[in-house]
């Protein structure tokens, strides 16, 4: 009888075992839908930082961005890493600025395409010019109003068969003024 109890007990713990083992061997791998050779889908649309921005500057919530939108987001974003009001800010000060509003310092434009005079120093007049450039780039059918669709960037390589027009080689290319 109690030799039985301790057989039991311990077939018990052996089936815990044997199914705590199988749990921990159990692969977790996070699978993607869609997923390529390397579990990574390929990405046909993306957005630029500078457009992930430009998106987050449309004010009264109807998903578009219009120049004024854009002028007032662009001063309140220099603003913010000029603190004090000097007009300018330094290389430095624009890797801050970059960070905060692109979301990475080295994410383009670059400080040397911004600082249109070359003095190590960008000034608001030159922010904005930058983005005047990016705005009229963006806004394909020139109607003076960023749509969401305008922000995106189509990868000409697609998974499917469509033609690359001309905005999947939009993207990529540094806009200089
Ligand atoms: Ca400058
Ligand atoms: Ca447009």
């Amino acid at each position: 009888m109690r030799l039985q109890i301790v057989a039991i007990a311990l077939a018990a713990l052996g089936v815990q075992g044997a199914s705590a083992s199988a749990q921990q061997a159990a692969p977790v791998v996070p699978t993607l839908p869609g997923g390529g050779p390397n579990g990574q889908p390929p990405a046909t649309i993306v957005a630029e930082p500078v457009a992930l921005m430009i998106a987050a500057c449309d004010a009264d919530g109807d998903a578009k961005v219009t120049r004024a939108e854009l002028d007032a987001c662009v001063k309140r974003s220099f603003a913010s890493v000029d603190p004090g009001g000097a007009g300018s800010i330094g290389y430095i000060g624009y890797s801050d600025w970059a960070l905060q509003w692109l979301g990475d310092r080295n994410a383009l434009p670059s400080p040397f395409t911004v600082d249109a005079n070359g003095d190590n120093r960008i000034t608001l007049a030159e922010l904005e010019a930058q983005f005047a450039t990016l705005f009229a780039r963006f806004d394909t059918n020139k109607d003076g109003i960023l749509t969401r669709a305008e922000l995106l960037t189509i990868r000409a390589r697609a998974v499917d068969d469509r033609p690359a027009d001309a905005r999947g080689r939009r993207g990529g290319k540094s806009a200089k003024p």
